[in-house]
């Protein structure tokens, strides 16, 4: 067999959510053909047209980012990394996979969303990418198409109990998409707050003279995160037992509703995202308008709230990290929220820097390295239906794979990040750990910190139902 599409990755330490071993990894065709133990003949038998030395560095599974909205129109604007620029950062930052949101517009079919977001996405990827799909607009038309979406690889759903007018759906139109799920095989995911409690507050805050962005975080209250999530897990259950996974998870009474409905044994899950773990109200008190940069929904929770993440990570009362990554610059976007909170469109960027704070978590002894690579890898793979051609290194896998140098230094910061962003949410932030190199179906996308990938490289993947169920 000719050895010119063959890459052997030698003597770095393979770290998957299951074992760490030093192995040598033998690519061939995209895929991961074989490991062996470095140093025994199996790996020096290992042999191919191109080497990479990993020695001293981890090698690990491209990371899997199950939550992202490049371009997406929001607050009379749209996010500002587009699939060109936001899957580019993504490789950056060791993610080789992102299920973004396809959006149903109010009035409109599921497979009108589906076909935009394909548009978008279509010839412009750096990495790979499948779609959710969001759910406006439930009704007997919308829940049909739910099964042939399914049927196709678009395997989740996200419904929103916040954003009256937008994306808002009520209590009957998630019990009957939930109904539908149960029987097709979808995974519903719910953005559990009470939206319409937390417009009353927000309008009484506004009229109170209460602007700044610290009273975002304010009127978005804690109860009502946990007040939607239990709602929810009440609904699924209702529903005939169809799995729940609660997006971006800030507060720990959200998560004790999770952890409680996990312990009766139902199919709920969590997710939460980096901002939750190592930001808090503190950034968005920031003086003069600086809170903006910190405006996301759920909103950022006092810093007390970590602890039980943390927990929630380790005890898997939470399963995922994802980003939420939804950015939206300082200068003309964010800005339009000045004198008032609720014009500040919702969103932070993060695609790019995932990977390496949950790095410096293990670091910091918040979580174990196989742990690591469970929550932002494995896990996320496995919930959406792509485990175990994503997530892993085994025979058969995508040759997703990042060499990860866990010594080198960095400090994050809008001048080095590449998102299409003209802040960071992490300026100054010192972490220990880099990207150094990282192949996505065996092709290099970066090379020892150059990025030698291209736009169209990604491809669409369809996705199989969730293969998480408890
Ligand atoms: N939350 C955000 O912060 N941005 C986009 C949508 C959402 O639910
Ligand atoms: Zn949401
Ligand atoms: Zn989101």
């Amino acid at each position: 067999m000719s050895s010119s599409s063959r890459t052997v990755i030698r003597g770095g330490l393979v770290v998957t959510a299951a074992d760490e071993l030093h192995a040598d990894v033998l690519i061939e065709d995209g895929r991961v053909a074989a490991l062996a133990a470095s140093g025994t003949p199996a790996a020096e038998s290992l042999t191919a047209a191109h080497t990479l030395d990993a020695t001293g560095k981890y090698v690990i599974p491209g990371g899997v980012d199950a939550h992202t909205h490049m371009e997406l129109p929001f607050g009379g604007t749209a996010a500002s990394d587009t699939f060109e620029t936001g899957t580019r950062a993504a490789a950056w930052g060791g993610t080789t996979t992102i299920v973004d949101f396809a959006v149903q517009a109010v009035g409109r079919s599921l497979r009108d969303g589906l076909d935009a977001w394909h548009a978008k996405a279509d010839g412009q990827c750096a990495v790979d990418y499948s779609f959710h799909m969001i759910l406006s607009d439930v009704d007997e038309n919308s829940l049909k198409e739910m099964d042939l979406l399914v049927d196709e690889g678009v395997s989740s759903f996200k419904l929103f109990m916040a954003y009256p007018g937008v994306f808002y759906s009520d209590d009957g139109k998630i019990l009957r998409a939930m109904q539908r799920a149960s029987g097709n095989g979808g995974l519903i995911m719910m953005h559990a707050e009470n939206g319409i409690a937390i417009d009353v507050l927000v309008e009484q805050a506004l009229a109170r003279g209460e602007t700044d962005p610290r009273h975002h975080g304010e009127v978005r209250k804690v109860l009502l995160e946990a007040e939607a999530t239990h709602r929810a897990v009440q609904l699924a259950r209702v529903a005939g037992g169809a799995p729940l996974y609660v997006v971006h998870v800030s507060a720990e009474e959200a998560v004790a509703e999770i952890a409680a409905a996990r312990d009766k044994g139902l199919d709920v899950f969590g997710e939460t995202c980096p901002q939750y773990l190592f930001l808090s109200t503190d950034n968005l008190a920031e003086p003069g308008f600086e809170g903006a940069k910190y405006v996301c929904s759920t909103p950022l929770r006092p810093r007390e709230h970590q602890a039980a993440l943390w927990r929630g990570l380790r005890t898997n009362d939470l399963q995922v990290v994802s980003t939420d990554h939804c950015p939206f610059c300082f200068t003309g976007q964010k800005e339009l929220g000045r004198g008032d909170f609720s014009k500040i469109p919702n969103g932070l960027p993060g695609v790019e820097n995932r990977m390496d704070l949950l790095h410096q978590a293990v670091v910091d002894g918040h979580i174990s390295r196989r742990r690591w690579i469970e929550i932002a890898c494995a896990a996320p793979a496995r919930m959406f239906g792509l485990y175990p051609k994503k997530g892993t290194i085994a025979p058969g896998a995508d040759a997703d794979i990042v060499i990860y140098d866990p010594h080198a230094e960095q400090v994050i910061s809008a001048e080095t990040h590449h998102m299409n962003v003209d802040y960071s949410a992490y300026e100054g932030k010192r972490v220990t750990g880099r990207v150094e190199t990282v192949l996505s179906r065996g092709e290099p996308v970066i090379a020892d910190r150059r990025f030698v990938g291209r736009a169209g490289h990604g491809a669409y993947t369809p996705r199989s139902t969730c293969q998480y169920l408890n």
